[in-house]
C-alpha cells in the first residue's frame, strides 16, 4: 500500500537482560540466531521480529548482549530510527549498560529504557531513576505481551516513520 510507513527499532542491553524474550513476546513468528550457553541460550547474531500498527511496519532487531559482539551491534544498528535499552532490574547497574547508554546518547539516537524483569524476585526498578539522562523509563516484563506491546507502541509513537520502500542504510 502506497501510504504504508516503516520504523526500524533496535533493542540493546547487557547479556541476559531479556532482549530475545521481548522480541519473541512481541512477535511469536520472530526469528532468532542463538547458541546454547549455561542454563539457556544466547544471541550470537541477531533477533528479528515485526509488528504492524496503523499502517506502520515496525521492524524490531535484537542485538547480542555479549561484549565481544560489538561489531554485530554496530552493523545491526545502522539506519535505526530509535532504540530500546533493556535493563535487568533484578541486578545492579553495570558498566556495559552504561556504555550502551553513552553510545546511544553520543549517536543522538532517540531511545527509551525498558526496566525489565519487574516480575522477578528482587526486582528494584527504583535504583535506575536518574541514570539515563532525559530518556524515558518504562517498567515492563518482557514476558507480558500487553506490557511489552504497550511500551513499544508508546515509544514508536514518539518517532517519525519513513515511507515504505525508503532504505534504512
Ligand atoms: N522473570 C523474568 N525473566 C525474564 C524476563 N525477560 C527475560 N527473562 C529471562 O531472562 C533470561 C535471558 O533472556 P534472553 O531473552 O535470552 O536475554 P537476552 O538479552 O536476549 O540475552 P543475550 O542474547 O545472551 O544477550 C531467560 O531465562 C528469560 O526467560 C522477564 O521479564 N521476567
Ligand atoms: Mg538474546
Amino acid at each position: 500500500m502506497a501510504d504504508e510507513t516503516k520504523l526500524k527499532i533496535v533493542v540493546f542491553g547487557a547479556f541476559g537482560a531479556g532482549k530475545s524474550t521481548l522480541i519473541k513476546t512481541l512477535d511469536p513468528l520472530s526469528k532468532h540466531i542463538e547458541a546454547n550457553c549455561a542454563g539457556g541460550t544466547t544471541t550470537v547474531a541477531l533477533d528479528f521480529g515485526r509488528i504492524q500498527n496503523n499502517g506502520c511496519n515496525i521492524h524490531i532487531y535484537g542485538t547480542p548482549g555479549q561484549e565481544r559482539f560489538e561489531f554485530a551491534r554496530e552493523i545491526i544498528g545502522r539506519g535505526m530510527d530509535g532504540a530500546i535499552l533493556l535493563v535487568d532490574v533484578t541486578s545492579p547497574m553495570d558498566d556495559f549498560t552504561r556504555h550502551l547508554s553513552d553510545s546511544l546518547h553520543e549517536a543522538k539516537v532517540p531511545f527509551v529504557v525498558f526496566l525489565n524483569k519487574c516480575d522477578g524476585s528482587g526486582a528494584n526498578p527504583g535504583q535506575f531513576n536518574g541514570q539515563f539522562g532525559s530518556s524515558e523509563l518504562q517498567v515492563v516484563s518482557a514476558k507480558d505481551r500487553r506490557q511489552a506491546k504497550d511500551a513499544l507502541l508508546r515509544f514508536a509513537g514518539t518517532l517519525t516513520p519513513r515511507p515504505n520502500g525508503h532504505s534504512h542504510a
